[in-house]
């Protein structure tokens, strides 16, 4: 054992023998100054972050002696190499990532750890600058995982644990003007980790800064600002509470000069903070010898008759669960990427962030208050696994840990205090409840009652003061804003505000259904919105044997116990690309709605903003005629306050022949801290011309047989025997067939709803095909080829007629499939569709339709009517896990081409979804990661009456009975035809 080590806290229960290490320690660390605000200050600081020496070793006995010392020997040859601070040393190449969910990857034993417990060595020596002033100083790190023992020059400052909380060490008097040794011995298993076991991957090392900041004699060492609003009267007060001498305050735009320190300041006539207007006011708090830049937010939170106000107005979390993640970095998160990730929030109408399941980064919080989110701020806690013991010993209620859960909530609220960002706090996640718990809650309850409590665990809200679930179904989410019966008959429940800490679970494709929360949100006052699982995917950034970059998830380093891609399921991929799931959430979650109709000749512009009118956007209007603009302008939309609808009179406009829309966005009028002038915050469409009659069809060819076995039907040829198109314009094709398989979602392999076992075990994988017959005929609607089938899978009894009307009008192939169930079916089905193949040359899609990205039964809010094109390589949807993507939805019509213009149309009759790939649905579905789809030669074309909803059922309720599919009597008319060549 490292001679540091300490056996001062026996075993409670344990039946483990031998003395507890530090490390093995339940207690909170040890030596840390008590926890203060972050801020930072005009007094002395040395970043020490940079390269450090490290070594690994894999057991706490195998670590080297005397690291702390000086002239220890850290070079290559003996064994270490150097590691930047912050970082975790799997991502460096020292031992590998690994996920779990919810399982500790080690025996449940607490507080005991496993001996093979990789420790990392960190060393760094350095100078202090010229000018560093004698005297006390203190060396803080914002985080390391999962605990640290801290020396310099030789001298143990403390123990610190809490991954994702500041510790603070008092170094003054140990500093030297030269050659400090700072010493770190980091454990990835500690007795924290049994209080940090969220859903990520367990990630080791000082993965946050570490400074050394002076302190001025006479210096502010906290503060706790108090600012408030009246939005009765419109005015705010201030009053800055602090540690040290004399503090004064400054605010020169309010006139505040001087204030004492604990005096109350009234602010007639102040702007206040909200997450849509985050109005901050530059001050200074100071002493004779240090001065501190403070930014404060005026706004008061309360509850009032069971609903959460935010300055005297209701506010909707319009939020999103964020862990901090980057695919090269893990949870040591570039400011950059930070920033990214608020632009890429503000952008798509995400109002709130819920800090999922630690206190992020500190400056994330400094972005929030800046750029405006509301914030859910969440403790570094979780015992989820105790839960795999029916909660046998979960730390919550077990006295031994009650010191570590409030040191844990005593850190993250002293950090944190001074953002008028955080709106709530969150006791943690996934730990059960206990007398922990509620001494959490009610430490806080004491320390800020400005700010109401959050735990989704304390179920029966007996000390928390919202009312929060997780995957509520909307049936469920609709009975608790009715105030029927809720779970628990808890008359809390009917008193509280009511959130989603987490809904709508973006796993792979999905989630389905959040328009119909939206719904709930606006039905029901109490409902108060929710925030998406999850924000980010944290695949990690690798490369395959060929150099093919791809994202990795659980199982891919080895692990032994893993969860797969339970840890792919967020609404931007790992590089921050959005997904679908976020561009639905910013048109289902639009701040400003736009509707109308052309009988009624006017629109509606609803503000649907939490505080603010509609003075930042600007509107505008475009008429498109299939696709193609024929006439645009600005649009007056008189000043609405929150929560008001405009009726605006429709623009003159010209009477297109073709099928028309009138399409209206708001879009910032200005440059904000997060977009650019012109960005696109809200949108509607109103029809004004519908699609015209379609025109006679000319008469129909009839079909003719050549030899051998080939028929002739207008522009195309067909097998004779299997009644196959097989050629369209001299262009060879695999005509379509009914297909209707998908490559499963995480969603339809869900363990709520398992709609994938049930296609699988029915056969839809692997339908076969009989020809039942192949018959030249000149009914009623003239001469027609027609192919009689029934397509079913093997071993089962039941499966689908489909008959294939083939007809051909000049250029004009068409194509009219009838569909009837044939037996008892035991399952719904992915798709009613069909599939065929084109030639790989005829890669440029382009269609009038639904667009510009995916979209699905329940996940088609973001699609709007217009004319799009993109090349089928870019009509993929890369899902780290690949499944079912890029469906567009009710195509009039489609072009695949090659650059030389030759290719193929179709038409709906009256519309289509359609799918274009380089690989088969069979191989989509076998790939386990994106690196693993080769392109082919031909395109795959699914051309699909309907396709099942997604819903939410990788984790949460799936998908709602109106956007199920099931096998049915149904009929589906297509037109194709040659283009060019
Ligand atoms: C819920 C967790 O709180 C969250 O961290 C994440 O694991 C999510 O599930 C699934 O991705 S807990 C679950 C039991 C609902």
């Amino acid at each position: 054992m490292p001679t540091s080590a300490s056996a001062s806290h026996a075993p409670h229960g344990s039946h483990a023998p031998g003395p507890v290490a530090y490390f093995e320690d339940p207690a909170p660390g040890r030596g840390a100054l008590p926890p203060r605000a972050a801020f930072t200050s005009d007094a002395p600081s040395l970043s020490l972050c940079g390269t450090w020496c490290f070594r690994l070793s894999p057991a706490p006995g195998a670590a080297p002696d005397g690291v702390e010392l000086d002239g220890f020997d850290a070079s290559d040859a003996a064994g270490w190499s150097d590691l930047p601070v912050p970082a975790h040393w799997q991502l460096h190449g020292h031992g590998a990532p690994a996920y779990t969910n919810v399982d500790y990857p080690f025996p449940v034993d607490p507080p005991r750890v496993p001996s093979d417990n990789p420790t990392g060595d960190y060393r760094l020596e350095f100078d202090l600058p010229e000018d560093w002033p004698r005297g006390p100083a203190v060396l803080r790190f914002d985080g390391i995982d999962s605990c640290g023992l801290v020396r310099l020059n030789g001298t143990e400052l403390g123990v610190t644990k809490g991954s994702r909380l500041p510790s603070e060490f008092e170094a003054g008097p140990l500093l030297r003007a030269r050659g400090n040794v700072l010493a770190v011995r980091v454990h990835q298993w500690s007795a924290g980790s049994y209080l940090e076991d969220q859903d990520m991957w367990w990630l080791s090392g000082i993965f946050r800064p570490v400074t050394l900041i002076a302190r001025p004699p006479g210096g502010v060492r906290d503060l706790h600002v108090h600012a408030d609003f009246d939005h009765l009267a419109g005015s705010g007060g201030l009053m800055v509470a602090a540690e040290g001498p004399g503090v004064r305050i400054d605010v020169p735009e309010l006139g505040i000069a001087g204030l004492p320190a604990g005096e109350r300041a009234e602010v007639p006539g102040v702007a206040p903070w909200s997450a849509e207007s985050p109005r901050l006011y530059e001050g200074v708090a100071y002493t004779d010898t240090e001065r501190v830049p403070l930014r404060i937010g005026f706004r008061t939170v309360a509850i009032e008759d069971g609903v959460l106000r935010v300055n005297g107005r209701r506010i909707v979390f319009r939020g999103v669960n964020r862990h901090e993640f980057h695919p090269e970095h893990g949870r040591a998160v570039p400011r950059e990427s930070a920033v990214a990730d608020i632009e890429l929030m503000k952008r798509h109408n995400v109002n709130a962030v819920r800090t999922s399941h630690y206190p992020p980064d500190p400056e994330f919080l400094d972005l929030c208050d800046r750029y405006g989110l509301w914030v859910l701020d969440e403790c570094d806690l979780e015992t989820h696994g105790f839960e795999r013991l029916g909660w046998a010993g979960n730390p919550s209620g077990d006295e031994r840990w009650s010191d570590a859960f409030l040191d844990r909530m005593r850190r993250t609220v002293e950090r944190d205090k001074n953002h008028p960002s955080v709106v709530l706090w969150s006791l943690g996640n996934e730990s059960h409840t206990g007398a922990n718990l509620a001494r959490m809650a009610a430490w806080t309850h004491e320390r800020d009652p400005s700010r109401p409590v959050h735990y989704e665990g304390d179920r029966a809200c007996d000390y928390v003061d919202v009312y929060s679930r997780m995957y509520a179904s909307h049936e469920e989410v609709d009975a608790i804003g009715r105030g029927s019966a809720t779970e628990l008959d808890n008359p809390r429940h009917r008193e509280l505000p009511f959130i989603l800490c987490e809904f709508a679970h973006a796993m792979g494709n999905g989630a389905g259904g959040l328009l119909e929360y939206r719904e709930l949100f606006e039905r029901h006052q109490r409902c108060q919105g929710g925030f998406v699982w999850e924000w980010m995917d944290h695949g990690i950034a690798r490369g395959d044997a060929a150099g093919r970059p791809y994202f990795a998830y659980g199982g891919d380093f080895g692990e032994d116990l893993h969860d797969g891609n339970f840890v792919i399921d967020g609404a931007v991929f790992p590089d921050r690309t959005p997904s679908p799931a976020l561009r639905e959430f910013a048109k289902v979650f639009e701040p400003v709605r736009i509707t109308g109709s052309a009988a009624g000749g006017t629109l509606e512009v609803t503000n649907l903003h939490d505080t603010v009118g509609l003075a930042s956007l600007a509107f505008s209007w475009t008429l498109q005629e299939e696709g193609v603009t024929v006439a645009a302008g600005p649009l007056d939309v008189p000043q609405a306050p929150p929560g008001a609808t405009v009726r605006v009179p429709l623009p003159v406009l010209p009477s297109p022949a073709g099928e028309s829309w009138l399409t209206v966005t708001a879009v910032t009028a200005a440059d904000t801290a997060w977009a650019p002038a012109g960005h696109e915050v809200a949108w509607g469409q109103v029809l004004i011309t519908p699609p015209p009659a379609r025109a006679a069809t000319e008469p129909g060819t009839a079909p003719a047989l050549l030899a051998p076995g080939r028929l002739r039907l207008g522009p195309a040829l067909f097998d004779a025997v299997t009644g196959r198109l097989t050629e369209l314009g001299g262009h060879p094709v695999q005509g379509p067939r009914l297909d209707l398989w998908r490559a499963p979602t995480d969603n339809d392999r869900g363990s709520d709803a398992p709609e994938a076992a049930r296609w699988r075990a029915a056969g839809l994988h692997r339908a076969r095909h009989r020809v039942a017959a192949v018959e030249r005929t000149s009914g009623a609607d003239g001469p027609a080829l027609v192919v009689r089938t029934r397509v079913a899978p093997p071993s089962l009894g039941f499966g689908m007629l489909a008959d294939y009307h083939w007809s051909a009008h000049g250029d004009r192939l068409r194509l009219r499939v009838e569909l009837e169930p044939d037996g008892t079916w035991p399952c719904t089905v992915p798709r009613l569709g069909l599939r065929m193949a084109v030639p790989g040359r005829f890669g440029a899609a382009e269609w009038f339709g639904g667009g510009p990205g995916e979209a699905y039964a329940d996940s088609r809010q973001a699609a709007r009517v217009g004319r799009f094109a993109a090349d089928v390589d870019t009509l993929q949807t890369p899902y780290v896990l690949p499944q079912e993507n890029g469906n567009r939805v009710d195509a009039r019509w489609l072009t695949l081409s090659a650059p030389d213009g030759t290719g193929l149309r179709v038409e709906g009759e009256p519309g289509f979804d359609f799918a274009a790939r380089r690989w088969t649905t069979e191989e989509l579905d076998a790939a386990r990661h994106t690196a693993d789809l080769v392109p082919g030669e031909v395109i795959h074309l699914n051309l699909d009456l309907a396709q099942f909803g997604l819903g939410s059922a990788a984790c949460g309720p799936g998908v709602l009975p109106r956007y199920r599919l099931h096998a049915r009597r149904a009929t589906f008319t297509l037109a194709f035809s040659a283009l060019g060549g």
